[in-house]
């Protein structure tokens, strides 16, 4: 079978859409960085809807981490597929808009000199939460973290997400070039204000001047939204015999897709709203709604759905005491602390609660579990400080961070290994090893982990009783017992 790319574009069967564009008349307009598998679902979507009355916004992607989606997307031309997946079947689309993918660990000075010439007008980000090299809980730049003091020490040749953005400004200001709106596309609170504090803080610390021009730098807030399993082999195939040909990185998705973004883009922008995306003046309502339903349920099925044997969130969806915790955890805990005029939440749980049953996405439950540190505060922590501020329970989301401490010790409930994937899983698992299998010690060691729960939850009464209490639960009677034990109080 040929490989996906230009030349054997036409021959993928009728019925599987193309981009209706002439690719080589387009041009790029923005640079993403982290081009990951949920940016191609995502943003290279709207923007493929869009190059044809808009040629001068296509994309070029870099990696920051690893040349692998460069060396899968280069050979097809950056052509890829997405398949869009439900009960009902897989449905492929081929995807044109990202023309180009740069490795910046070897070709750092083509990136930089791109990103600082005026034809770029946006740089947008998925590079995750760990990507920023911030502290979670108080989302401020950490400046200890090994990448910081690289970039620091070697400005010109950053590695970090901050260190590139700040080193291409910097190359603008020289310039005379107008700077490009920096978008952050991550499931970060309030993503733009929180990265325009990480790239300000880190660009004020090489230089004032440059700290001053980075504050008057455009950083559009955003909420995204599609989710997005890792590929597998089984999906190449699947996606080869539905268009005739190789593509060795598919890019496998729902339906769904969301995006509200804060229209605040001074060198322009392409009419988002065209494809689909919601444009408002102020996204951060709509960031909070979307990271305590859909994430912070995500997080808690996570935790708990691996430990007690699901590999996947649909089977996740089959357990009915399962389903009756992320109900109540929207309904009861996360819902009464939004404030959405206009939007129906018990609609928006009932659609999520659907999408979560999709049979069809093999989203695992393990890949949801990463990054736990870096993704707890906003997910979890920020209900539950308010839940704690209006004298309300938390039951449903202290479970949730009781199994993130309980998975992160390292071992299943059948004493096998879980493969932990956390910046911080090695002193995760040390005190894991001290603490034994008492819960309370657990507790005490991971709640003093001030980067994920800040300074004040580790001395909340009512906090450590709730996440304890559960914790200790888990370890005495099991994950399956514990959940029908609340769902059923
Ligand atoms: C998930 C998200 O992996 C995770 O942590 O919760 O990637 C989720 O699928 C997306 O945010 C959905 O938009």
């Amino acid at each position: 079978m040929p490989r996906l790319s230009v030349a054997t574009l036409a021959k993928v069967p009728a019925g599987v859409r193309l981009p209706d564009y002439d690719r080589s008349a387009v041009m790029p307009g923005i640079v993403h960085l982290g081009i990951g598998a949920f940016h191609r679902a995502h943003m290279a979507v709207y923007v493929d809807d869009l190059l044809k009355d808009n040629p001068d916004w296509a994309i070029v992607g870099a990696s920051l981490r690893r040349p692998d989606t460069k060396e899968a997307l280069e050979p097809q031309d950056g052509l890829y597929t997405i398949a869009v997946r439900d009960a009902s079947g897989t449905r492929p689309r081929v995807i044109g808009s990202i023309l180009k993918v740069l490795d910046a660990n070897t070709q750092r000075e083509e990136l930089l000199t791109l990103m600082a010439s005026p034809q770029i007008r946006i740089v947008s980000l998925t590079v995750t939460e760990k990507g920023y090299c911030h502290d979670p809980a108080t989302g401020e730049l950490d400046q200890n973290h090994p990448d910081i003091a690289h970039d620091l020490a070697n400005p010109t040749a950053p590695r970090s997400a901050p260190g590139m953005l700040v080193e291409a400004l910097a190359r603008r200001k020289a310039a005379g070039v107008e700077p490009f709106a920096v978008m952050s596309c991550d499931n970060l609170p309030s993503n733009g204000a929180t990265v325009k504090r990480i790239v300000t803080r880190f660009a004020a610390l090489r230089d004032a001047a440059l700290g001053t021009f980075v504050a008057d730098v455009a950083f559009p807030g955003t909420m995204v939204d599609r989710i997005v399993p890792s590929t597998t082999d089984a999906d190449r195939e699947t996606v080869a015999t539905l268009i005739g040909a190789q593509d060795a990185w598919p890019i496998m998705t729902e339906p769904f897709t969301q995006w509200v973004i804060e229209d605040h883009f001074p060198q322009g922008r392409p009419p988002f709203e065209k494809a689909g995306a919601q444009m408002v003046a102020d996204v951060e309502p709509f960031e909070r709604m979307k990271l305590r339903m859909l994430n912070g349920s995500h997080s808690t099925m996570a935790y708990l759905g691996y430990l007690a044997g699901y590999e996947y969130i649909s089977d996740v969806m089959g357990d009915a005491d399962f389903v009756k915790l992320i109900h109540g955890l929207m309904t009861e805990e996360a819902m009464p602390t939004l404030d959405m005029p206009g939007v129906d939440l018990g609609a928006y749980r009932d659609e999520l609660l659907e999408r979560f049953r999709n049979p069809a996405l093999k989203h695992r439950t393990w890949q949801i579990a990463m990054d736990g540190s870096q993704k707890l505060p906003q997910r979890l922590l920020g209900t539950i400080r308010e839940r704690l501020k209006a004298g309300q329970p938390f039951e449903r989301l202290g479970l949730g961070v009781a199994a993130w401490m309980r998975y992160v010790t390292g071992i299943d409930e059948k004493g096998e290994n879980i493969d932990v994937r956390d910046p911080l899983a090695m002193r995760m698992m040390a005190i894991a090893a001290e603490a034994g299998d008492d819960a309370e010690a657990l507790y005490v060691g991971l709640s003093g982990l001030t980067e994920v729960f800040g300074t004040d939850l580790a001395d909340n009464q009512a906090f450590g009783e709730t996440v304890a209490t559960h914790l200790d639960d888990l370890f005495e009677m099991g994950v399956k017992e514990t959940v029908a034990e609340l769902v059923a109080r």
